[in-house]
């Protein structure tokens, strides 16, 4: 293969990761201009392209070094991903699980009570080696999609799918009752990481990444207060941020109070720190830091 300048990651091409995706990488950012086909999108800028494409294909991509780095889910990496690939960072999108569910009727007591069923799955991989793991014999029958039917169809006898909110269980009449991998997007790199010129890019990536995450929901309050109240409060704050606490020029007694909280802030919660005597509130979103 010719050797690459330009980093080049795999990104799903349209699914429920690509937006999220797009986003993440926009904050980081990364501009592109999208080629006419629609598959490979090129970095104004920074060294760094994009070849967008299915996700199950990521991990693939990445193994033969056709792109250096992925965003996929970890049920993906788990199931398609070889020994040659490394997750960097959780990217905290695309939260799911892979469960096993099975008919509502059905009496469930512990992965034994799966044992001779025929369970429905498009995650053969992962699922064989939960049972093997739990010392459990089942059949798995491999389907491509609509696993969630299969139950009904007579195909099986139980489900071990993707869930997210459990809706598609219910409308199914299916429900929950175990876990096999907890899921999210990750970013994903070839290991071990090309050496050359592409290294400063994931690196300046991956600094940038975390610049967004870590602040990521993250909302900065701002308000006044007599100096009397800052203890009742900072024990109004959630998530018990350290504030930063400022005496106001000209105002004896009166002070600043800034707090990073590490969640949105709810119009109760802005209402306790207000009783608790807070003036003037104000509730910025905090969009990237650097340390
Ligand atoms: O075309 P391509 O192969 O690229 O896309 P795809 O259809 O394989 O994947 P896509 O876009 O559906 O999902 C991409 C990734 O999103 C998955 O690999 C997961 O990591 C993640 N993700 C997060 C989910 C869900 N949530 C999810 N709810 N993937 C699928 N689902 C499906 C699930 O299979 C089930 O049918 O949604 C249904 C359940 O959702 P709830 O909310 O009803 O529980
Ligand atoms: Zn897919």
């Amino acid at each position: 293969m010719m050797p690459r300048e330009r980093l080049r990651i795999a990104v799903q091409k349209s699914g429920r990761l690509s937006d999220p995706c797009f986003d993440l990488l926009d904050r980081c950012g990364l501009r592109f201009r999208r080629s006419r086909d629609g598959l490979f999108c090129f970095g104004d800028g920074e060294p760094v392209d994009l070849l967008l494409v299915r996700d199950d294909d990521i991990p693939g991509l990445i193994g033969q070094g056709v792109c250096d780095l992925g965003i996929v889910g970890r049920n993906v990496l788990a199931e398609f991903g070889g020994g040659a690939l490394r997750s960097l960072r959780d990217l905290g999108f695309g939260c799911c699980r892979l469960a096993i569910a099975v008919p509502q009727e059905r009496a469930y007591t512990g992965p034994a009570s799966l044992a001779g069923l025929r369970i429905a799955t498009s995650y053969p991989n992962l699922l064989k080696g939960w049972l093997e793991r739990q010392g459990v014999a089942a059949e798995v029958v491999t389907l491509a999609g609509s696993v969630e039917i299969a139950p009904r169809l007579g195909t099986a006898d139980a489900i071990c799918d993707l869930v997210q909110s459990g809706a598609t269980l219910i409308a199914n009449q299916l429900r929950e009752v175990d876990c096999v991998l907890g899921s999210e997007a990750v970013l994903v790199a070839a290991d071990p990481l090309p050496a050359d010129g592409r290294r400063d890019a994931i690196e300046l990536l991956l600094r940038r990444v975390d610049g967004v995450t870590r602040v990521r929901g993250s909302r900065l309050l701002l308000l006044q207060a007599a100096r009397d109240c800052v203890d009742a409060i900072v024990a109004a704050l959630p998530g018990a941020p350290r504030p930063t606490v400022l005496q106001m020029d000209g105002e004896p007694g009166q002070v600043m109070l800034q707090a990073l909280c590490p969640d949105e802030l709810g119009w109760r919660q802005l209402e306790a720190i207000q009783r608790a005597g807070a003036r003037e509130l104000f509730v910025l979103p905090v969009e990237r830091a650097l340390a």
